[in-house]
């Protein structure tokens, strides 16, 4: 039985996700530039079912019924990103910004103000213009992928101040990691030969990490410098984290991977964030391959959150390895698993190969985050589930997805716990997502929206029965004054 004594603050602010390639279709649309996921999503066997997000929920053509659908579920706020190669179709500092694409953002936020929504808006959510990949190797190349960046990022800030929370990437560790080091994502550099004739997984990864900082110390900068005193506005960076267990808590090498496996994920951006260094387990495994900070880039990159924007999904049990490390590892030389040594199952199956819920992870998790990071306001801009097989369902089964309601229900409990039990200073939850989408490699197959999209069907909605179970959830656990 969830607890529901009030015990959020009265300002906490709850609503659903979503991300500009997934969801808006219209690629040629107004002036939109390529971006990264339209030439990737266009080789062969990247994509799971070798679809791509040409059309997804058509949301740029919907933004009135999307906003409906956030009415319906009665959500406070609104995240969703921008595309870059909208705002500037080729992307750089010099080329022509295309009046179009703002005024389609700065109309959607008005339109979401108007109805009382509050936007979380994310400058960088993985879909990279195109040109610039192909100009310099897009954040391979740290001074003009800052450059860009920043002007990109400043071109917002002065269009839409009415925007108040600024995200400027969405897990660089999926960036860097997966579009660099396993090529599972764009631009998929790997040095796997058999999958892109490009890419180095031992070095380029951790290059790209280092840039992607560069480029949200800057915009951080750009904002604080020029916009935040005038709009009042906050901003940081999100980041993805798994919760850890030891697979056998009695090892303490398995105690100290689990640790280490939090360091190589969330501490790789979140320590030079906070602390302005990278973790000392990640420098001491990686040597000369993991970039060091100049004193002007730590300068640049400590201090750079107003908040801390956390996506979460799931936990592993940890185990070490015993074996000198790969060149190519980037999890911090261990091994990930679903059973622990005693036999326990970290949890339930779902559609997604990696995602297992296990709410009480979320709890640990977020305790600590505020513990290794003095107590950040935390804003959790993802938090979400899969179904296993939900997609091979009848619709009106697909409508009742009571999985996927209690993933919501544990993991909000478990949120209001960590606020009320532990202290941690959480004011923000946007569950994800708002609606069925594009899931990235895997296509459409898999599905984390609260609503049903009718791909087939004309992207028709139809909202599931989580859809209106996250609201109540948040409206027993809020204070009301
Ligand atoms: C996040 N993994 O991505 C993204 O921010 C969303 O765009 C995405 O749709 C959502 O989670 C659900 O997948 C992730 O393989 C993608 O560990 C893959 C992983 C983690 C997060």
């Amino acid at each position: 039985m969830a607890d529901t004594t009030p015990v959020l603050p009265k300002d906490f602010l709850w609503g659903f996700a979503t991300a500009s390639y997934q969801i808006e279709g219209a690629p040629t649309a107004d002036g939109r530039g390529p971006s990264i996921w339209d030439t990737f999503c266009a080789r062969p066997g990247k994509i799971a079912d070798g679809s791509s997000g040409a059309v997804a929920c058509d949301s740029y053509n919907r933004t009135s019924e999307d906003i409906a659908l956030l009415k319906l579920t009665g959500a406070k706020a609104y995240r969703f990103s921008i595309s870059w190669s909208r705002i500037i179709p080729l992307g750089g500092r010099n080329d022509p910004i295309n009046p179009a694409g703002i005024a389609f953002y700065k109309k959607f936020v008005d339109d979401l103000l108007a109805e009382g929504i509050i936007p979380f808006v994310t400058l960088f959510h993985w879909d990279l213009p195109d040109e610039l990949d192909k100009r310099y190797g897009g954040p391979l190349n740290k001074e003009e992928f800052c450059a860009d960046f920043g002007h990109y990022a400043r071109t917002l800030f002065e269009a839409i101040p009415k925007v108040k929370h600024w995200i400027t990437f969405n897990e660089p560790w999926c960036s860097a990691i997966l579009g660099y080091n396993t090529g599972l994502f764009a631009p998929g550099h790997t040095s796997d030969r058999s999958k892109s004739e490009v890419g180095d997984s031992s070095t380029e990864c951790w290059i790209v990490g280092h840039s992607l900082l560069l480029a949200h110390g800057t915009a951080v900068k750009i904002y604080r410098e020029e916009f935040k005193e005038k709009a009042g506005g906050e901003i940081g960076i999100t980041l993805n984290g798994d919760a850890v267990y030891p697979w056998d808590p009695e090892d303490p090498l398995d105690v100290e991977a689990a640790e280490r496996k939090l360091e190589f994920s969330i501490s790789w951006f979140a320590d030079p964030v906070y602390f302005g260094h990278y973790p000392e387990s990640m420098v001491k495994q990686l040597g000369a391959r993991l970039p060091t900070f100049t004193p002007e880039e730590a300068a640049l990159v400590k201090g750079s959150n107003d908040f801390y924007g956390m996506n979460h999904y799931t936990a592993n049990y940890i185990k070490h390895k015993t074996t000198t490390p790969d060149p190519f590892d980037f999890l911090g030389n261990l091994e990930t698993l679903f059973i622990s040594k005693s036999g326990a199952c970290i949890g339930p199956e779902t559609q997604s190969f990696w995602l297992r819920p296990n709410p009480q992870g979320f709890r640990d998790l977020l305790n600590w985050l505020s513990k290794r990071y003095n107590h950040p306001k935390i804003y959790c801009t993802e938090n979400g589930t899969s179904l296993k097989g939900e997609n091979d369902l009848p619709l009106e089964k697909i409508l009742e997805d009571d999985f996927r309601v209690e993933y919501f229900r544990g993991y909000i409990d478990a949120l209001g716990k960590a606020v009320a039990e532990d202290g941690v200073n959480v004011r923000a939850y946007l569950a994800w997502s708002l609606m069925d989408n594009f899931e990235w490699a895997e296509g459409y197959e898999t599905r984390f929206g609260v609503t049903f999209v009718d791909y087939e069907g004309g992207q028709k909605r139809f909202p599931k029965k989580s859809a209106k179970s996250v609201g109540p959830m948040f409206e027993a656990l809020i204070k009301k004054e």
